[in-house]
């Protein structure tokens, strides 16, 4: 028996579950005024956890705020105003419209709890560099006071993260109380695999399988007829390529991570107008280069309003990548 359904990449398990819950929903719910179709108990793996993104038309990924939100977990920060650019509707999360809540899981993961000196990433890194084989590894994001407060407008999806290194591999267990199979899933499973991946690089193991868990699987009513048409796309294109995220660096430390959030708030800022040279000429790994491009090609489309995003800013973006943005903005040329 197999512990769990396992995709080759995570397009596969998200059209698998949109499938799931539209045709063999189990319940219709209607919690704080979202009318939805659910699943109860449901979960997947990705034995290879970079094949994070998803290629189709009718979806429009959006890598641009996957990037920007794997980083703003990765450096724990809470804060609206980086998050906020690159999604506004966040701001409806936001008790105080000045930071996220629960949803801002880098936060709960990355720093220390107050009264506490010690993030719970750093805790269980250390405990898996000293036991490898520890089954105690797991991160808690849910917190039990988030529900003391019956109006809070952000309580934490996830309930935990639980890293396991086995055979030289991390591999990653994320449990959800809900996950919006259509709106959720597929940032979701970015960004964990990236912090899944960064607890790998800093351990030194190679990335193992990702699994996702979730106890309340469901498709919210209004976005039944674009889950109909990704479905429906599903089964009459050609088949894309897929090309896989690249390895995140081994040299990837804090440091790294708060070098890109640099040039990114200068970027979003405003205060900067890159070419695809100057990012090459930051001295960061091509690979988060790449974070660079996008950033800078959302800048140059939400500041500028430009009619085409700069030539040499397309050109040095990895195909996958200038896939999806063409797919999403027009000033990206569509490739359709
Ligand atoms: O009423 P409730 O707190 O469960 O509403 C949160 C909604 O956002 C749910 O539909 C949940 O599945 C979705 N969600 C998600 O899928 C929210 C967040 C942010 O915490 C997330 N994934 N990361």
């Amino acid at each position: 028996m197999l512990s769990m359904p396992s995709y080759p990449n995570l397009e596969r398990a998200y059209l698998a579950l949109l499938q799931l819950a539209t045709q063999n929903a189990e319940h219709r719910i209607g919690a704080r005024g979202n009318d939805a179709r659910e699943v109860i108990g449901v979960g997947f793996r990705l034995p290879d956890p970079r094949q994070r993104m998803t290629y189709l038309a009718e979806r429009k990924a959006n890598p641009v705020f996957n990037c920007a939100e794997a980083l703003w977990y990765l450096a724990g920060r809470r804060d609206l105003a980086m998050i906020g650019y690159y999604a506004p509707s966040m701001s409806s999360s936001s008790p105080d419209g000045i930071n996220l809540g629960g949803s801002a899981y880098g936060h709960t993961i990355f720093n220390p709890a107050p009264g506490d000196d010690v993030s719970q990433f750093e805790r269980v890194l250390e405990l898996l560099r000293t036991e490898p084989d520890s089954k105690r590894a797991l991160i808690s994001v849910f917190s039990p006071d988030e529900l003391a407060d019956p109006g809070n407008p952000d309580v934490a999806c996830v309930a935990g993260l639980h890293l396991l290194a086995r055979y030289g591999q991390l591999h990653m267990v994320c449990t959800m109380r809900a996950n919006d199979l259509d709106c959720g899933l597929l940032s979701d499973v970015f960004s964990f695999t990236m912090i899944q991946e960064y607890a790998a690089v800093q351990l030194g193991l190679e990335l193992g399988t990702y699994t996702h868990m979730i106890g309340s699987a469901h498709v919210n009513d209004r976005n039944t007829e674009r889950v109909e048409r990704v479905l429906q796309e599903a089964e009459t294109r050609p088949a894309f390529q897929h090309t896989e995220f690249p390895p995140m660096p081994a040299d990837t430390t804090a440091k790294t991570i708060a070098t890109v959030l640099e040039h990114e708030e200068n970027i979003r800022a405003n205060k900067v107008r890159y070419t695809a040279a100057d990012i090459a000429a930051t001295g960061l790994p091509p690979y988060w280069q790449q974070f660079l491009l996008l950033f800078e090609l959302y800048r140059q489309i939400t500041h500028e309003a430009v009619a085409a995003v700069a030539p040499d800013i397309l050109a040095a973006l990895d195909p996958g990548l200038r896939w999806l943005v063409g797919h999403r903005w027009s000033a990206c040329g569509s490739t359709r």
